[in-house]
């Protein structure tokens, strides 16, 4: 059956080799995707031919790239290896596009996800030249449905002076109700207050809009989302989501939470799947989730009835999950709800739904103050993604890593971090695999004796305390965050004598 009912519209259908001819070299090019989910499967790889053909001529050709979040190795794989970009906003996972923003041939503005929209708005990154966004279905009357993901469609598509669609038939038809996409937002001074007040309450429509006027060229895909498997969780990711689950226990327990908690944000990765296993296996029941990414726990605890709904902006999910949701999707519509990234990560809702917000990192300091993004201080992992929306204004936070890297090369707990995305006043409750510290209501000295005693691995915690003890002894009058500044980040610096990185 036809996806594209517009009359209009399908008569722009057309190949991806003639819709990336669209594309110039300079141009800024926003694309649908989020975390490997709903991003465009066959225009990114046509382009990067044209610019790979382009270079072969010895013409210079790249664009500069703007998402939702992470794609897949099919858009920004392909055009980091056809040396096709020359920037990217707001979010990167890809390792071949890691390396170029590293050697400095590709600027990455890493920024939080809830802004990425409205600093294209304010006009922050300039002209948005050719959208291309990927849509299960266009409706008779020009709407779009959307796919596994929201992001920053509904922006790209408001402001960029071209439109390409993608139309994937992969995605089920019946996602049409499973989106809420909102229109009402303005330019300070004129922005109105969310009227949210549950995390599942709607604000919007289901649809997208596309003037239809700016749409140049329509592509018809069959093609899966990436779909990463999960890796079964190892010992450490239990051990720390059993930490967790009992921390929340710890908190029902001195009414500082209902009993069916607050809206839960988990990262993606291992340890906040295994954290949404331990809830499954938990008494706890009558969840809701206010989060950014819809893992395959989501789906177990949505499946075994504990988790009532889920608003997020786009699903992660195993390929295995991916089946499972495709076969009883009727029973996921009315629990599950995609919205724009700005609206899911956003600051004003997480801070009014009380979000309980679970978030991976590389490395704290003794102090609390936490890095998710840098290796060393300088290269890039991947970005600051939602972290810094959820965990800034979240009802309570938890940063949550290994003790150690590199197989218990450098340790996870350091002296002063190499980079800070979320400083000692945002960060609530550190987890790693020997245990959790509490940091809310402590000074620094407290939280540094704290984080050591519970958190560090015992390896490494001899020398953190001798560490605070020399620093302490060495300024007596200025004893409120005792440092060595000369000494503190040798601890990045002896791993990077050893030459392995
Ligand atoms: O490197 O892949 O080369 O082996 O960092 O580390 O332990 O596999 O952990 O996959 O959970 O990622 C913070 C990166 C953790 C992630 C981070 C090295 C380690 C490995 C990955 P290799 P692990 P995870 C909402 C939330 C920011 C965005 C975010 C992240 C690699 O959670 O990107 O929170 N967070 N979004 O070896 C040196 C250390 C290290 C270290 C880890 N101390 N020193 N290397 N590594 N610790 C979701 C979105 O926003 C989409």
């Amino acid at each position: 059956m036809s996806r594209i009912s517009d009359p209009f519209l399908a008569s722009k259908v057309t190949t991806a080799e003639a819709a990336a001819e669209l594309i110039g070299p300079g141009d800024s090019v926003g694309i649908s995707g989020f975390t490997g989910a709903g991003y465009p499967k066959a225009v990114p790889a046509a382009l990067a031919r044209r610019i790979e053909a382009a270079h072969a001529r010895g013409e210079e050709f790249t664009v500069g790239l703007w998402s939702g979040a992470s794609t897949a190795p099919e858009v920004d794989g392909v055009l980091a290896d056809a040396h096709g970009l020359h920037m990217r906003v707001p979010y990167n996972s890809d390792p071949s596009l890691r390396a170029l923003i590293n050697s400095g041939e590709v600027d990455y503005v890493d920024s939080h996800l809830s802004h990425s929209a409205q600093h294209m708005w304010f006009g922050f990154y300039g002209n948005l030249d050719v959208a291309v966004v990927e849509v299960a279905a266009i409706l008779p009357n020009g709407l779009l449905i959307p796919g596994s993901s929201v992001g920053n469609n509904k922006t790209w598509l408001d402001q960029a002076d071209k439109v390409i669609l993608e139309v994937n038939h992969w995605h089920p038809r019946e996602y049409e109700g499973f989106h809420d996409i909102y229109y009402g937002t303005a330019l300070p001074p004129h922005r109105f207050p969310l009227q949210m007040t549950h995390s599942f309450q709607r604000l919007g429509d289901p649809y997208l809009r596309v003037d239809p006027a700016k749409v140049v060229a329509v592509v018809e895909t069959d093609a899966p989302d990436r779909n990463t498997p999960f890796k079964a969780p190892d010992a450490d990711s239990q051990a720390m989501a059993e930490l967790l689950v009992d921390f929340l226990r710890h908190e029902v327990a001195h009414g500082r939470m209902p009993k069916d908690l607050l809206p839960l944000q988990s990262g993606v990765g291992n340890v906040a799947n295994a954290v949404l296993e331990g809830l499954v296996d938990s008494e706890f029941e009558n969840l809701t989730s206010f989060t950014e990414v819809i893992q395959d726990g989501m789906l177990d605890l949505l499946d075994c009835g504990k988790l009532r709904s889920v608003s997020a902006t786009s699903f992660g999910l195993s390929p295995e999950g991916q089946e499972r949701f495709l076969d009883n999707i009727g029973a996921y519509k009315g629990r599950v709800l995609l919205r724009s990234e700005e609206i899911s990560n956003h600051p004003e809702l997480v801070r009014r739904l009380g979000v309980v917000a679970i978030n991976g990192m590389i490395e704290a300091d003794i102090y609390g103050n936490v890095n998710s993004t840098h290796v060393m201080g300088s290269g890039i992992m991947n970005g600051i993604g939602g972290s810094g929306d959820f965990a800034r204004n979240a009802f309570l936070n938890f940063f949550v890593s290994p003790s150690t890297a590199k197989n218990g090369a450098i340790s996870s707990i350091v002296p002063m971090a190499s980079h800070v995305d979320h400083t000692e006043h945002d960060v609530h409750v550190l987890v790693t695999e020997q245990g959790l510290a509490d940091l809310r209501g402590l000074s620094p000295s407290a939280r540094a004796e704290r984080i050591i005693a519970n958190c560090a691995h015992p390896n490494y915690r001899d020398a953190l305390t001798d560490y605070v003890e020399r620093a302490r002894a060495a300024r007596p009058t200025a004893q409120h965050t005792p440092h060595l500044l000369d000494e503190a980040l040798s601890w990045h610096s002896r791993y990077l004598a050893t030459g392995k990185m």
